[in-house]
């Protein structure tokens, strides 16, 4: 049993989401997601459209993911790791090089980002579309 953890807001679920929790998912047999409480995306200086409980809800409902936990700190991924016997840590490549201190614990692969997008992208061409 190969075990992937993965973290994220995971806010208005678009195409690139749902890939890399696909390729996450196709690197093992179980993934795990860390999803950012709204209190922690205020830490990350994000505010989400969609609560937590509907984020998780959303996420829970797709077969690539096999459990979500809530991400309320930036200093929970050793301890997510360790008591989840995490094999690989996945993250976009966005990312890449931040979570370099994993690799003591797990794997640490950053995936390609898929381009053209964001939720961002998403609400600024909502806001044009008036
Ligand atoms: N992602 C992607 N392609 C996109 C957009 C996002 O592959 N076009 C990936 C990101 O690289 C990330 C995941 O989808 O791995 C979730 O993205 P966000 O919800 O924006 O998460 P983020 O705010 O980066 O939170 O502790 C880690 C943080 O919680 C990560």
């Amino acid at each position: 049993m190969k075990r992937i953890l993965t973290y994220g807001t995971f806010d208005l679920l678009h195409k690139g989401h749902v890939r890399l929790l696909k390729r996450a998912r196709d690197l093992g047999d179980n993934l795990i997601v860390g999803l950012s409480t709204d209190d922690f995306n205020s830490i990350k200086g994000k505010r989400a459209y969609t609560s937590f409980e509907d984020r998780k809800y959303i996420l829970e409902a797709l077969s690539c993911v096999d459990r979500v936990i809530p991400e309320n700190s930036w200093d929970q991924k050793i301890h997510d790791v360790m008591t989840n016997n995490i094999d690989i840590f996945v993250m976009g490549d966005d990312w890449k090089g931040k979570f370099d201190y994993l690799k003591e614990y797990c794997e640490v692969i950053y995936i390609p980002r898929t381009e053209g997008i964001s939720t961002t992208k998403i609400k600024q061409d909502l806001e044009s579309f008036n």
